[in-house]
């Protein structure tokens, strides 16, 4: 199951004609740079090539009005100044004699990556198009976009192949606002976006951009704004939207599809969205949806103005629906103040359509908007004295370093007589064990010292955490006698090394090392129903869930927003997860879990998981492989007791984590509790 790339050069001809600054920027070698760089780095052959088409009359009726079709539909006959005149009736956007022709190709293109996906032939895919989409409007043109091609798509999928849910993730920097419009009072449709928003300040300048417009009617709750008071955010503050906001709500809702507004003026590098998030982030926001609608995945391009700022970030974006792992998410220190005053805003704007929410604070709104108030004269100040300082200075930073894939990607350590699964190597240290290590294993972890089956499993196990360690085999599985022998076996080992930090995850109640996570080298995490006293050490981090991890959506929230941001900020170089027999967790939800965990250490996880559990083995391979893991269903609302305990957890970590962190200091919007 590959990814789709749609591409065609005719989508480049078409440019402003005249002179205007406002729209200056978008030019039609924002698409041949992008799709240049995905040829040189080897990524466009690798990708299954699907032609456009252009969207027929009753594609684009879907979301535009006759009238405006129509009006359109004239623009390839008009001269220079009918053109001019034409445009001036909109915002921000130009039209040329061959537009309405590349904006019928653009549509067309995510209507044939939805088409691609849908029918099987590919896994996931991207459409690189021009003109960009999500500001149109059911009557107009705006913001260099002339047909809204992903709300087409929205619609186009949920008639076409009758899908009851499909995810909008909006990461532009600009408001989608027509995508907004378009699906306002529609359930069946999540509209997420963040964009710069400077308390309003910020073109489209629109008081709907706002946390508080949540959608209306029926699809009250669908529409998830986070707007940016700030520029200048950085990875951190994406990823904490993500993990406290989006992916959340996005696995409560449980999409049959999900389409990406794929703008990059959101990287660094942008001159319109001014932010500082490094391109390399568009690996992992991609890669932690990637395990949604049994990961069928549309991303489509919007904007992104700095050449090569797009065309990195079109890569990343790329390389990572191809399956490669994401690079480390390096310098993840936390969110900024402005940011956990959105993040806390939206929580408590959506606290009452979302379970996974519930517990998020309120805030009187009266505080918010007085403090918008202050916040407005401060930013015209700054933006005054800035604005000429600024525009001379290129931001710079480094290119993303290339992403070596290693040559094997799944190596699984089995006893005799199990059979190794499809696309693995068994692998195996027997023929050649190192004698010093040997003796070091017997010595340390061996009661019976003539066991040369558990001996020659340890010395596997450290060979294929040594492979992993030199970027030869990717990640790997270990069926073994004794879990608790082997986390300790591979954790005393790979901490040994200087640099490295390892990520234990362990669900079910096995005998985890908990003394290793004293010089902050291992970060343990466990899930059990075992009450365990309150933890003062910052590395070893019980999880206490009433039932344990049969209640998915306990399991999930502790997930999402307690265990990938943990592992994010901690940013281990090895993760190894662990399952007990008697964990209790559904197959599906351990398939999620070791998907997503693959964002961390580039991909390099260590399962492992005790010799009877034979019927996992494939499941589990098949999760480490990539394959996207199964759909959870639609989340319930956890157990309140559950709840309380992970925010109280959340509460005491976040002085030390700040990626567990939800609420600005000093805004009276501490959690309830
Ligand atoms: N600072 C997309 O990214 N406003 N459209 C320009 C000048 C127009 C952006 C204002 C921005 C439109 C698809
Ligand atoms: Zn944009």
């Amino acid at each position: 199951m590959g990814t789709a790339l749609i591409y065609d050069e005719e989508m480049t001809k078409y440019k402003l004609l005249w002179v205007d600054p406002t729209c200056k920027i978008e030019v039609p070698q924002r698409l041949t740079v992008s799709h240049e760089a995905l040829v040189k780095n080897g990524l466009a052959d690798r990708c299954v090539p699907v032609p456009v088409r252009e969207a027929t009359d009753a594609d684009i009726l879907l979301v535009h009005s006759e009238e405006y079709l129509e009006a359109v539909k004239k623009t390839p006959y008009m001269t220079l100044e009918d053109l001019k005149e034409f445009t001036l009736q909109y915002g921000d956007v130009y039209f040329h004699p061959n537009i309405y022709h590349c904006a019928k190709l653009a549509a067309g293109a995510a209507l044939q990556l939805v088409d691609s996906v849908m029918t099987g032939k590919v896994r996931n895919g991207m459409a690189l198009v021009r003109p960009p989409g999500h500001h149109s409007m059911r009557s107009a043109a705006n913001g260099f976009c002339v047909f809204n091609n992903v709300a087409i798509a929205a619609r186009y999928a949920k008639q076409k192949y009758g899908l009851k849910r499909v995810l909008i993730v909006d990461w532009d920097v600009h408001h989608g606002q027509g995508v907004q419009y378009c699906f306002e009072d529609d359930p069946s449709v999540l509209y997420f976006s963040w964009h710069r928003y400077e308390h309003q300040k910020f073109w489209p300048q629109l008081r709907e951009s706002d946390y508080d417009s949540v959608g209306k009617d029926k699809g009250a709750g669908f529409n998830i704004n986070v707007p940016w008071n700030k520029v200048g955010m950085k990875n951190s503050d994406y990823l904490s939207v993500f993990f406290h906001i989006l992916l959340p709500v996005a696995y409560e809702f449980c999409p049959d599809l999900v389409l990406v507004c794929a703008g990059f003026d959101s990287a660094i590098g942008d001159p319109e969205g001014e932010m500082c998030a490094s391109p390399d982030i568009f690996a992992h926001l991609t890669h932690l949806l990637m395990n949604l609608a049994g990961g069928k995945l549309c991303a489509v391009l919007e904007g992104g103005y700095h050449l090569t700022s797009l065309a990195q970030s079109v890569c990343q974006t790329v390389q990572t629906l191809l399956g490669d792992p994401a690079p480390r998410p390096a310098n993840l220190d936390g969110p900024c103040q402005s940011a956990l005053e959105s993040l806390h805003g939206v929580r408590s704007a959506h606290r009452q359509y979302w379970s996974c929410l519930k517990h998020a604070a309120e805030t009187p709104p009266s505080d918010i908007s007085t403090k918008r108030i202050k916040l407005e004269e401060e930013v015209e100040e700054k933006t005054e004295k800035a604005g000429e300082e600024k525009s001379a200075e290129e931001e710079v930073w480094p290119e993303p370093p290339k992403r070596v894939t290693p040559p094997l990607r799944t190596a699984l350590v089995l006893p005799n007589g199990v059979a190794c699964p499809d696309r693995c190597k068994r692998f195996s240290c027997s023929d050649d064990p190192d004698p010093v290590r040997v003796n070091k294993l017997r010595e340390h972890f061996l009661k019976d010292a003539d066991d040369t089956d558990a001996l020659t499993a340890l010395s596997s196990l450290i060979a294929l955490v040594e492979k992993m360690e030199k970027n030869e085999i990717c990640n790997g599985l270990a069926l073994v006698r004794d879990v608790s022998m082997a986390m300790m076996c591979v954790v005393q080992h790979a901490a040994s090394a200087l640099s490295n930090r390892v990520l234990v995850v362990c669900v079910g109640d096995a005998v985890v090392p908990s003394h290793s996570t004293e010089d902050g080298k291992t970060l343990l995490v466990q899930f059990s129903n075992k009450e365990s006293e309150e933890q003062t050490c910052k590395y070893y981090i019980p999880v206490c869930l009433k039932k344990g991890c049969s209640d998915v959506s306990a399991f999930t929230q502790a997930a999402l927003g307690l265990l990938l941001a943990l592992g994010y900020e901690y940013d281990p170089s090895l993760v190894v997860l662990v399952r007990t027999p008697d964990s209790g967790l559904p197959d599906s939800v351990w398939r999620q879990l070791t998907g997503l965990l693959q964002g961390l250490a580039q991909g390099h996880t260590l399962v492992l998981l005790q010799e009877g559990e034979k019927a996992c083995v494939g499941s589990t391979a098949s999760s480490l492989l990539g394959d996207a893991a199964p759909s959870l269903g639609q989340l319930h609302a956890p157990q309140m007791e559950d709840v309380e305990a992970l925010e109280r957890l959340r509460h005491r970590l976040q002085a030390h984590w700040k990626l567990l962190q939800t609420t600005a200091p000093g805004t009276g919007g501490g959690d309830k509790h």
